[in-house]
């Protein structure tokens, strides 16, 4: 494969190449002009399925940035509407469900739906991942999905919520009815996952953006196992990235037994105190604190060589930000940013 010698996929099979790999999560998107132009007038979820443009917005960071992957551009929730799901994503909010998944009888009705369903309709998805790597060339593209819980959080509120409390709380009142919920959940993220794989995505990440609102317990009774479901989907196939928010106190949960092959970090946990915990066989992803992209060069340059001097600790480093690229930021700042990581020894 022309990807094969690239850096990320040699540091997520735990090689440190001469330069660490750096791309950024929501590198795609509301910072770049180019983006929001081309978005005018496409609600979101369309712009997803429609090949051309999803092909286009996913190249565009690769461009201007000169990143070392492309983030395949969709959503979280494109495999939910995939299978028939009414879902839309509201601008300046984000995921809305016109009928949040509450009682047992609506789990049950949701979860009767065949999870091929998503593979079947996927066409789009595959057709624009064509268009992708056949610019890409050596770069390599990650595709990606919601993990089960992230997914519920949106599903069960029917929208977004800072604590995810109904979807807590249902594991605890109807845990039958909330592991059918997340096994099925899990099925179609590995639906979605093993689609991309198969149009020729490289590498994929999961996405349980919001598994840090759980206690550690909760965390590996009621979610890990349904993570492990979604991310088998594809393993040995392409490398498996694992990242969550406030993960702290389940970072080596994280690993999912051995399953993965990096786990992502927020900026919250520095790297080399991840490394102790993740152990030898884990690639780490992260940290720039997205905040600090807003502060002046010289301080954001202490910290990106920071995180970098931490990223030793770990068998190998993955650049990437903690956590999503905010809207607000100058696309200058991470150009510079990227060049300033390719400089630097990995
Ligand atoms: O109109 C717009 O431009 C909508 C903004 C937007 C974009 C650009 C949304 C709505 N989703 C996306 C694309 C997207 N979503 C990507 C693609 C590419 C890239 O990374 O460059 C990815 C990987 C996602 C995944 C996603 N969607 C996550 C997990 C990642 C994360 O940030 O934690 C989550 C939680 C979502 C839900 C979602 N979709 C959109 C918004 C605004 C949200 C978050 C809402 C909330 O705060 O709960």
């Amino acid at each position: 494969m022309p990807t094969d010698d690239a850096p990320l996929l040699r540091a997520l099979s735990g090689d440190r190449p001469e330069r660490a790999p750096v791309w950024f999560m929501r590198q795609a998107g509301r910072s770049l002009p180019e983006y929001r132009e081309l978005r005018v007038g496409t609600r979101m979820l369309d712009a997803c399925l429609n090949p051309q443009l999803a092909a286009e917005i996913t190249l565009q960071p690769v461009r201007r940035h000169g990143v070392d992957a492309a983030i395949f551009f969709s959503d979280i929730v494109v495999p939910l509407r995939l299978a028939g799901v009414a879902v839309e994503i509201e601008p300046g909010r984000g995921p809305v469900f016109a009928e949040p998944v509450r009682s047992v009888a609506q789990i049950d009705a949701l979860t009767a739906i065949d999870p091929a369903m998503v593979a079947a309709a996927a066409q789009p998805v595959r057709d624009a991942i064509a268009l992708i790597t056949a610019e890409l060339g050596d770069t390599p593209l990650i595709g990606f999905a919601g993990a089960p819980f992230t997914l519920a959080a949106y599903l069960v509120e029917g929208g977004p919520s800072k604590e995810h409390l109904r979807a807590r709380a249902l594991m605890h009142a109807e845990p039958d009815a909330w592991n059918r919920l997340a096994n099925w959940l899990a099925l179609i993220a590995g639906e979605f996952l093993g689609a991309q794989v198969d149009a020729g995505a490289s590498a994929v990440q999961l996405f349980d953006s919001w598994a840090g609102s759980l206690s550690p317990e909760d965390y590996r009774r009621f979610v890990a196992p349904h993570a492990h479901t979604a991310l088998a989907a594809v393993r040995g196939r392409v490398p498996l990235i694992h990242f969550g928010v406030g993960t702290g106190a389940i970072l080596a949960d994280m690993r999912l037994d051995g399953l993965v092959d990096a786990v992502g970090v927020d900026w919250r946990t520095p790297l080399d105190a991840a490394a102790e915990v993740l152990g030898p066989d884990v690639t780490v992803q992260g940290n720039i604190d997205p905040a600090l992209l807003q502060a002046p060069w010289p301080v954001l340059e202490a910290h990106v060589r920071d995180v970098l001097r931490r990223g030793r600790h770990a068998r190998a480093h993955v650049v990437n930000l903690g956590h999503g690229v905010p809207p607000e930021t100058d696309p200058d700042v991470l150009t510079r940013l990227v060049r300033l990581v390719h400089e630097e020894r990995g």
